[in-house]
């Protein structure tokens, strides 16, 4: 091997936690760095919205209902989120860093989808972007959703639109999804994300492609 070919080999993966709103995809991506970490991985957490950038500003005042925008408008802000991310996190993947992402174009599609959106539109602006190596899919009820803390604050957190986004994130399952009961004791999920994320970042590490959404 030359010097060259063992980078490639190293490269981190990407890793995605989707799920409803109080699914626990917060708690778990935090718990996750901290276990990488400890194995002597690479990585970081992320999560979109990036609400520090400017889109990221606009999207916020958005979700706290101190703005009204178009669903069209504010479906291509959180993908425009995204894209001025993309380069960074190609960056980081190929220099061996796994990237713990806290939603992502999952959640961008599914939560437009709900709105009546059609389907096909929503994905389109995703093309391009980076396609997760895997998909942990934190699955919980809507209804047991909404008797977690906290619930009630944002635009999207009322249970009849959090059975909607149900509905379409059911339609997104691909390959490189992993469905988990986010039901479970809190760290039983821990455990379980933490086999399966350690598998994916095996996979990446031996030289498995990064791939395109939506393939
Ligand atoms: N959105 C997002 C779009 O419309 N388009 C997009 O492109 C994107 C990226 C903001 C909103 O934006 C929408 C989706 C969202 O509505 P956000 O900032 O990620 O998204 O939302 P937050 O409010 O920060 O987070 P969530 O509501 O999604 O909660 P989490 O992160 O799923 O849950 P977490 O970890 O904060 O836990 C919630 C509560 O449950 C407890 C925790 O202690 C906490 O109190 N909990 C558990 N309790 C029992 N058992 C378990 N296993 C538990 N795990 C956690
Ligand atoms: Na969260």
């Amino acid at each position: 091997y030359t010097i060259e070919d063992n980078k490639k080999e190293s490269r981190g993966a990407l890793v995605v936690l989707e799920g409803l709103d109080r699914s626990g995809k917060s708690s778990q991506c935090s718990r996750l760095v901290s276990y990488l970490e400890g194995h002597g991985v690479s990585a970081e957490l992320w999560r979109f919205p990036d609400r520090t950038t400017d889109v990221g500003q606009m999207i916020s005042a958005y979700l706290t209902n101190t703005s009204q925008l178009d669903d069209h408008t504010i479906h291509l802000l959180f993908s425009a989120n995204r894209w001025e991310k993309r380069s960074l996190m190609e960056t980081k993947l190929k220099t061996g860093t796994t990237l713990i992402v806290d939603r992502y174009s999952y959640s961008g599609v599914a939560f437009s989808a709900a709105k009546g959106l059609d389907i096909q539109w929503c994905k389109a602006p995703e093309i391009g972007l980076l396609a997760a190596d895997l998909v942990a899919y934190l699955d919980i009820s809507p209804e047991k959703a909404s008797e977690r803390g906290g619930y009630g604050g944002e635009r999207y957190e009322k249970l009849d639109f959090q059975k909607k986004v149900a509905e379409s994130f059911k339609v997104l399952h691909d390959a490189s999804w992993k469905v988990v009961d986010a039901c479970q004791p809190i760290e039983d999920v821990e455990k379980q994300l933490q086999e399966i994320v350690l598998n994916c970042v095996t996979e990446c590490r031996k030289g498995k492609p990064l791939s395109l959404l939506w393939s």
